[in-house]
């Protein structure tokens, strides 16, 4: 299935509409919603301590912690379910994840604030594999400078089944959010595949280059 290059400054944003078709979409939401380990996670801001406004949960391969916003996350085995989205995910964008991070938007009061992922453990250039499941989504994107250099915020409703890669610059120079909603909208589920950097492989790799 081909993908639409959203084409904006300082970015390399794909999208594919319907990686996933309806009927299967439909049937891997019921899976996910009853049988991940949703955790109800707290980050501290300013020596207070507040809910993250979703659910989240962490899989991938063994060893991968994963650290941000004060939060230190050791991720739950691959289940078949995962794995089998995982390939999908992989096929498409030619890429290759060890871990996901999952969010569960219960209503239109959950919602994920401006943020980039951006941590040190995803590289220099992130990918971000974006996959929605359940209601449709608004995801926002601005960039860094966009006031400055007068760059139009983007605005995308991501639908079920629907896969979105950021990649490249991408997350050095925008921020992105979901905003919370005041219509009535079921739960949503988005799984971001990611693929952090092992440290000991990675420090194995750079004496390797020294040595040869
Ligand atoms: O739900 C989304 O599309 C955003 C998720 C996100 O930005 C994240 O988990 O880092
Ligand atoms: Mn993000």
């Amino acid at each position: 299935m081909r993908s639409i290059n959203l084409k904006a400054p300082d970015a390399e944003i794909l999208f594919w509409p319907e990686l996933i078709a309806p009927q299967d979409g439909e049937s891997f939401y019921q899976q996910l919603l009853s049988g991940i380990q949703w955790r109800q996670d707290q980050i501290t801001l300013f020596g207070k301590t507040f809910d993250v406004p979703r659910l989240q949960a962490w899989y991938g391969d063994q060893g991968m912690t994963y650290r941000y916003s004060g939060l230190e996350l050791t991720p739950e085995p691959w289940t078949p379910v995962l794995r089998a989205l995982k390939a999908r995910v992989e096929q498409a964008c030619h890429g290759s994840f060890n871990t996901v991070l999952l969010n569960l938007y219960r209503d239109g009061n959950d919602s994920n604030g401006w943020h980039s992922d951006d941590e040190a453990e995803l590289g220099e250039h992130p990918v971000i594999a974006s996959l929605s499941l359940g209601q449709e989504r608004r995801f926002r994107l601005k960039h860094k400078q966009g006031k400055s250099k007068g760059i139009q915020p983007l605005s995308l409703d991501l639908p079920s089944g629907s896969l979105l890669v950021m990649s490249g610059p991408t997350q050095r120079c925008w921020q992105h959010c979901i905003p919370k909603t005041s219509r009535d909208v079921l739960p949503r589920i988005n799984l971001t595949f990611r693929n952090v950097i092992d440290e000991p492989e990675y420090l194995r790799k750079n004496n390797n280059l020294v040595d040869s």
